[in-house]
């Protein structure tokens, strides 16, 4: 058991799974995000702080052991937007944790690192990168700063690829890339213990009969996912009959959308 997790962006959905179920691996969870997530509960500490704040998140991860690091825009979005967000929130959070020592970040990346590969491939961490938006663009960016911060300074990171982590699999699509709310927070529990992992690059998918991604690299952690999209599928095929944009890419409609904000 670690001492003192911080879990950035928890006040998100992901973040909602980590605060109800994530129990066991860290004596205290420090969570925090851009939005107010008071009152703190048992064996929580809560700190508002914008990534985009050097100051505020050099004190924001003083006294952490690990590092969860959700915070981020989400979703495809403006560059001046991800700008502040996603690549100076990712470098200022990097360079905190250098500074306090810190062990390991768990970085939730993006399957849209990779979504302009075809539906047709099958992919593991050796992959090229083929990101599909300015958003996977700035995952990127987070995979690199942490492969560059564990060659110069030791500092680990696993990369989680993650897929689509929601309560259900909503499309088609999903199928293929869902990674369920428990099967997350086995493979978080999974990272936190494992004795050593380097620079690490994972998918997070759960065990979907037609998924396009393989963690055979990564057996040593000795994570399996125990759900499956197969229960959802009539359902959601009876429910879509038409292909949706971009369903030719395992990035989906992230594939086919313009710039936003264009000038
Ligand atoms: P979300 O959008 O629900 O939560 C992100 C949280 O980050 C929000 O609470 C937001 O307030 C916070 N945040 C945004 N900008 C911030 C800033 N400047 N400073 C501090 N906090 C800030 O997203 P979700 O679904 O919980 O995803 C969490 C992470 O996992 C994100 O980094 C996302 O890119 C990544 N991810 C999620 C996937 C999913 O299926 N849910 C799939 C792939 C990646
Ligand atoms: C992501 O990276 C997003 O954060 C999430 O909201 C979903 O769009 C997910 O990818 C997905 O590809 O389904």
């Amino acid at each position: 058991m670690i001492k003192r997790l911080l879990v950035t962006g928890a006040g998100g959905g992901l973040g909602r799974y980590v605060r109800e179920r994530l129990k066991g691996p860290a004596e205290i969870l420090r969570l925090s995000d851009v939005a107010d997530l008071s009152p703190a509960g048992p064996g929580e500490e809560v700190m508002r702080c914008d990534l985009a704040d050097r100051t505020a998140v050099d004190e924001l991860v003083r006294d952490c052991d690990m590092i969860l690091h959700l915070g981020a825009i989400s979703v495809e979005a403006n560059f001046d937007a991800l700008l502040q967000a996603n690549f100076l929130g990712t470098y200022n959070l990097y360079e905190a944790a250098r500074k306090a020592g810190v062990r390991r970040i768990l970085f939730a990346s993006s399957n849209h690192v990779i979504g302009f590969h075809p539906v047709e491939e099958r992919l593991d961490d050796t992959a090229a990168r083929r990101p599909d938006s300015l958003y996977g663009v700035s995952k990127c960016f987070g995979e690199d700063l942490a492969r560059l911060y564990f060659d110069k300074f030791g500092l680990e990171t696993a990369c989680l690829r993650i897929g689509s982590c929601f309560d259900e699999p909503k499309d088609r699509r999903m199928l293929s890339t869902w990674l369920s709310p428990g099967d997350f927070i086995s493979l978080i529990t999974k990272l936190i213990a494992a004795p050593a992992i380097g620079h690490l690059v994972l998918y997070g998918v759960s065990a979907n009969r037609d998924a396009w991604w393989s963690n055979a690299h990564a057996d040593f952690l000795g994570w399996q996912p125990q759900d499956t999209s197969e229960p959802y599928r009539e359902t959601i095929e009876r429910r879509e009959e038409e292909p949706a944009a971009g369903s030719d890419y395992q990035g989906g409609r992230f594939a086919t959308m313009g710039i936003l904000g264009e000038r």
